[in-house]
């Protein structure tokens, strides 16, 4: 018996590798600690009541930027070990397996699990105070998204102390993922990770999209939107025809997997090259769903920062439209090598270089704006400014990637390592940092010192450069990705250690951040941010900082797209809106069943991972009595009296 449980002990915890027990012991700690902590200052009761069964928009957004940047230190971890196993040649420090996993887990991780919650927690945040909104369209949905998503996450990183992570790349190609060549339960915890957050995007994609067309405010017709607003219009279009695709697919494969189907294995009638046909479908319209809201965090600083109306409204309305229908026709290029021949190769790369026209088209618009503008070299602005010149070559590096021929030599090569590398972290993560800089201040009521965040945009933009582009060169010297270490002999170790150089400094420059954060929620009482400390132009700067519960205690109107910076000029020439009274406010009520409901996906999850049928059950019906539960539940939502709209609004202008 004792026997027995040693050998399953020994296959379903990660065994054998100093790290992970290190890791195993951090993981304990921590865990204890929170708990600890917890319980210390009697703490349970307001993190069940205030965040757990939240439905604001606004702390789910903040749970959702909190995950992201807690993925991006894992993330940035493994990125940091891959790097240190290259920085000389022969390394000894990863395994050519353990070299596997980290890459898979890195990309997936910073992609599904950093890029998307913290895109979603900008848009959680901010699109229903862009819009005059008192929440989105679906609050129960929105936080039963949210916790979907974090509870996938949580099934994902759990592969690391239990059962083994995944290896077969990010995008997790047959017939390596396929069971014949990974027998183990990484590629299970991959698709069930994936599955669980990727039902989460979808809704939120359809309730974001029904909150931008149902719920703005009156007079706020399409054209007067804010850019972020229309940007996420975009990607929230992307969002609802992409991830079906991802959905399907990575079914199909676990259906391949564990009922032994044949869609994508090698034999029986089985093609993988179907798998990565399909999983490009969704995988390239992910990028500009990652990039586009990133745009529009960049189209409002810049306005705000220059003082001035943003260049070319409308033309940057339709580039991103473009930019969303195009985004469906370009899968291939990432497979030219293919074989599929000239014509379907010529077609591919045409579509993939027409993107870079309304792209080009943004990127004039936003200079544009600069042009004659009074700029103001704050944190965001900064960013701003660097993210134009990386994603201008990270850009043309594309371009060059989408020349068919020539991309049979650039193909998996270090050269696309760099160049994708330079699109998302010059584009996605600077975007974000952008945004999260920008609105700190509407998040939590108050400043970060500038100082230090100074700092980090140095560290993290020289320490980009030097990291990646020797990636470029050493690419093109034969270097191929997915190698987790090279001889002496191919003269490639100069270039690797200065790269390795470069993503330490990254590295450095989110240690920064983290002080900066802790250091501004240390003096947060002394740096009290007021109501539009940036000068804004937009609705959300028209109501205190933080934003009370119900966001507007009246409902703005939205005539122009600067409405905010329309109502300041009228109110310095002494015209003031009409007093309108007060009336109570409808809202959403608290639920647990979103927290209850994922995590009964994680139980169902956990258990279709190890094959364990009644434990899959257990979590379907669970969700199922969860989903009966809600359809009974009457009593969701409540009014907030006039009197008490009237002292929050006293307590809060007062101190601003
Ligand atoms: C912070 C600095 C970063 C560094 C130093 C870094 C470094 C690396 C390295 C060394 C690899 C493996 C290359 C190989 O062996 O093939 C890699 C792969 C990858 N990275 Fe990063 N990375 C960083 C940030 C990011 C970010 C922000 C994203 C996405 C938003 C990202 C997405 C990916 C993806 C998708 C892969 C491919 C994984 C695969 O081959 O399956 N990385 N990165
Ligand atoms: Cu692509």
């Amino acid at each position: 018996m004792l026997e027995r449980l040693k050998e399953f002990a020994s296959e379903f915890f990660v065994t054998g590798d100093p790290l992970i027990y290190g890791a195993d012991v951090a993981i304990g700690i921590t865990m204890i600690t929170i708990v600890a902590v917890l319980t210390y200052f009697k703490k349970w009761g307001w993190l069940w009541r205030n965040w757990l069964t939240t439905v604001d928009h606004k702390k789910i957004g903040i749970m959702y930027i909190i995950a992201s940047i807690i993925m991006l230190f894992r993330g940035g971890v493994d990125a940091l070990m891959m790097r240190l196993q290259l920085a000389m040649p022969n390394m000894d420090f990863l395994h050519p397996e353990h070299y596997n996993q980290v890459f898979t887990t890195h990309g997936t991780i910073m992609i599904l699990f950093m890029a998307m919650p913290f895109m979603f927690g900008l848009f959680n945040v901010i699109v229903p105070l862009q819009i005059g909104a008192r929440d989105v369209a679906f609050p129960f949905l929105n936080a039963l998204s949210f916790w979907l998503f974090f509870l996938g996450a949580m099934l994902f990183n759990l592969s690391f102390v239990i059962g083994g992570s995944p290896d077969a790349g990010w995008l997790s190609y047959p017939p390596l993922s396929e069971l014949s060549h990974s027998p183990g339960v990484g590629q299970n915890f991959y698709i069930w990770g994936i599955q669980i957050s990727g039902i989460g995007s979808l809704a939120t994609g359809i309730n974001f999209l029904v909150t931008i067309i149902k719920m703005r405010a009156p007079g706020m017709k399409w054209m007067k939107m804010p850019m972020f607003t229309w940007s996420v219009f975009s990607t929230c279009i992307i969002i609802l025809f992409a991830f079906p695709i991802l959905t399907v697919t990575l079914a199909l494969l676990f259906l391949d997997r564990f009922a032994g189907a044949h869609f994508f294995t090698l034999d029986l009638g089985g093609n993988p090259m179907m798998y990565i046909n399909l999983i490009w479908m969704w995988g390239h319209p992910e990028v500009y769903i990652v990039v586009l809201p990133a745009f529009g965090v960049f189209s409002e600083i810049v306005s705000t920062f220059s003082r001035k109306k943003l260049f070319g409204y409308k033309s940057m309305v339709f580039a991103m439209l473009i930019i969303s229908f195009l985004s469906f026709f370009t899968w291939a290029h990432h497979f030219f090598t293919m074989g599929s021949g000239a014509d379907v190769n010529a077609f591919f790369a045409i579509t993939t270089m027409l993107i870079a026209i309304p792209t080009g088209v943004k990127i004039f618009n936003w200079l544009f704006t600069m042009y004659r503008g009074r700029i103001r070299m704050a944190t965001p602005m900064m960013w701003t400014l660097a993210f134009i010149p990386c994603f201008i070559v990270g850009g043309m590096t594309g371009v060059m990637l989408s020349v068919a021929p020539a991309d049979f030599q650039f193909h998996n090569s270090y050269f696309l390592i760099a160049h994708f590398h330079q699109v998302l972290i010059g584009g996605v993560v600077f975007g974000y940092f952008a945004g999260l800089y920008y609105w700190w201040p509407k998040m939590f009521g108050f400043q970060l010192e500038e100082k230090l965040g100074k700092w980090a945009f140095w560290t993290w933009n020289i320490g980009f450069y030097v990291c990646f582009m020797p990636q470029y060169a050493v690419g093109l010297m034969g270097m191929t990705r997915r190698l987790s270490t090279y001889g002496w002999d191919t003269g490639w170790w100069e270039l690797n250690f200065v790269s390795t150089i470069g993503a330490f400094l990254m590295g450095v420059g989110f240690l920064f951040q983290v002080a900066q954060i802790a250091d501004g929620i240390r003096k947060y009482k002394s740096l009290k941010a007021s109501a539009d400390p940036w000068d804004g132009r937009t609705l959300e700067w028209s109501i205190p900082s933080p934003a009370p519960e119900y966001n507007f205690a009246i409902t703005p109107r939205g005539d122009d797209v600067d409405e905010w910076w329309e109502e300041k000029e009228r109110r310095a020439k002494g015209i003031y809106p009409p007093e309108q009274p007060l009336e109570p406010i409808h809202m959403p009520k608290n639920s647990a069943i979103p927290f209850v409901m994922s995590i009964f996906w994680f139980i169902a999850g956990f258990g279709f991972v190890f094959g364990w049928l009644w434990m899959a059950i257990l979590g379907l019906a669970g969700v199922g009595i969860c989903m009966i539960a809600r359809s009974f539940s009457y009593d969701t939502d409540y009014y907030i009296p006039v009197d008490e709209i009237k002292r929050t609004e006293a307590s809060l202008r007062g101190s601003v």
